[in-house]
């Protein structure tokens, strides 16, 4: 009987590791690739001009990555309002001002709400540029009381710079599961009984979605100057904030903390997590639309890459960083990502990333295009925040 157990619990072992699909952390085992050309339209002709990239290829970009990766996000919805639950005017010692509501979404007799949570400086002249973090952490990483901090969202250091800091919880937007995503927004626009088209929208979207909503917010105050926010996310949510950014041109800035495969890593690449992993039923196909499963071990099929989604934001800046040891979002990958988005910047009169290989940890490269890896393990911490607020400075003539 013993005996038996133990036999079935081998069989169960191994069936686990022939399923598992190992990822490669050898560059010497990364695959030739041919990246497709962003300034070269789907019928073949070069693009030359700025018209003809905001015109043409653009626009088709945009549908390739809805199509086939993301999803379709509707647009507005019917109304956009805030419920404001606190707002202290002396938060932080005196130093901002929190105000923390909810940000409350009504289409077609339907709503749905999230909250966000604002520090406004005080000192600052209004009104003041904003870093918006899509959290896809615990909240206690936004704490607005302040009793628990972390370095996932500095608000003290963001406010003594002079920016307005906010963050919204992805899963409020739409849950973080496969099981539930679709009863936040989503809900708003679909009926969940029937059955969703291969390029609808993934939580990714949504997300993104929803920080558009933050900024529909924005645009009826005064504080917080809507054209100078950056959007900020981490790893899921670094992904996110790049589609958010292409949906939406009313993001100042964004920027990918870590974001990896589906971000800002190239998908040809195939190294670390691939897309196999991300659309994997187990794990995060939900994040994506259906159609992106049809690139699992197929990515030579993928009629774009990601260096096609970060150009998407140009001439807005953008900022793609890495951690040394996060070797499952792919470092160089991420980089080259960036550096691959270059010539859609400079076609449009600015310079992309200003170097053409990884800087040194802890050294950041600021063109249009921003860039850094720093030491250590897959985070977004102070040092990271440094950086973005320093492109940040340098985009906003804040320097
Ligand atoms: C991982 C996932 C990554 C990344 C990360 C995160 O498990 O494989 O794509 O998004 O989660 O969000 O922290």
């Amino acid at each position: 009987m013993a005996m038996n157990a133990l036999m079935l619990s081998m069989i169960v072992v191994q069936a686990t590791l022939a399923q598992a699909d190992p990822a490669n952390y050898d560059e010497s085992m990364a695959p030739d690739y041919t990246l497709p050309d962003p300034l070269v339209t789907e019928v073949g002709d070069p693009v030359t001009d700025a018209d003809t990239w905001f015109d043409v290829r653009r626009p088709e970009l945009l549908e390739l990555f809805r199509e086939h990766v993301y999803g379709y996000r509707p647009g507005p919805p019917e109304h956009t309002g805030f419920e404001l639950i606190e707002e202290d005017p002396e938060a932080l010692d005196g130093a901002a001002t929190l105000r923390r509501g909810n940000i409350v979404i009504a289409h077609e007799g339907k709503g749905h709400a999230f909250e966000l949570i604002l520090f406004i400086p005080n000192a600052a002249e209004k009104p003041v540029p904003c870093i918006l973090l899509m959290n896809n952490r615990d909240r206690s990483n936004t704490e607005p009381t302040r009793e628990e901090i972390t370095e996932f969202w500095p608000a003290e250091e963001v406010i003594a710079r002079g920016y307005a800091v906010a963050a919204v919880q992805v899963n409020e937007a739409a849950p973080d599961n496969g099981e539930e995503f679709r009863q936040g927004v989503m809900r708003l626009f679909d009926d969940p009984e029937i059955e969703r088209e291969p390029n609808a929208w993934g939580g990714l979207a949504a997300w993104g979605w929803g920080a558009s909503r933050v900024l529909d917010y924005f645009e009826t105050q005064y504080d917080v100057d809507v054209t100078r926010v950056a959007l900020l996310g981490h790893s899921r949510g670094g992904k996110a904030a790049l589609w958010g950014g292409a949906e939406d041109p009313r993001f100042a800035i964004a920027i990918s903390n870590e974001s990896g495969s589906g971000g800002a890593a190239l998908s040809r690449r195939r190294f670390g997590e691939r897309v196999s992993h991300l659309t994997d039923e187990s794990r995060f196909h939900y994040w994506f639309c259906r159609n992106f499963r049809n690139f699992a071990e197929n990515e030579d099929a993928l009629p774009i890459d990601q260096h096609q989604l970060i150009a998407l934001m140009a001439p807005r800046p953008v900022y793609v960083a890495s951690a040394v040891e996060d070797e499952w979002a792919d470092p160089k990958g991420e980089f080259l990502g960036a550096w691959h988005a270059g010539p859609v910047y400079e076609l449009l009169g600015k310079d992309g990333l200003p170097v053409d290989e990884q800087p040194e940890p802890g050294v950041a490269a600021h063109g249009t295009i921003g860039y850094h890896i720093r030491e250590g393990s897959h985070n977004l911490l102070l040092e990271d925040w440094n950086h973005y607020m320093d492109f940040a400075d340098k985009h906003f003539g804040r320097e």
